[in-house]
């Protein structure tokens, strides 16, 4: 079984045009798989992102490389702070403490997954 072991997001300041989502993946499969694309009604649209730090120490976000988005046989994707995320872009209102978002995971398998993600602040 292939499924959401925890999904979060931190509530985001008025007016903020993008938003974070964490999670992780646990894959019990016998197959790898492959997260490609997320979907939520609260975004224009969404992007699978990772944070690297330059050599002048700025934090910068770019595109995940489809490698890092593996979710191997018997192993797990995980998303977190500083790491990989799911990014809301055009984000329609605040994300606010206590809500629920409505998040699906779609994988390279075809696999969609629904992900009720908690807005918390950790
Ligand atoms: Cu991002």
């Amino acid at each position: 079984m292939i499924e959401v072991a925890d999904s979060w997001a931190p509530s985001t300041p008025p007016n903020a045009p993008t938003a974070a989502i964490y999670l992780r993946v646990d894959n019990g499969t016998g197959d790898d798989d492959r997260l490609v694309d997320a979907e939520l009604d609260r975004c224009t649209s969404i992007e699978l992102h990772n944070t690297t730090i330059d050599e002048d120490r700025i934090m910068r976000m770019r595109l995940a490389d489809p490698a890092a988005l593996e979710i191997p046989s018997g192993g797990e994707l995980l998303m977190e702070p500083a790491g990989l995320h799911v990014m809301c872009i055009g984000l329609d209102a605040p994300f606010r403490e206590g809500e629920t978002l409505e998040l699906s995971l779609i994988l390279e398998s075809g696999i969609r997954l629904e992900a009720p993600t908690p807005v918390e602040n950790r």
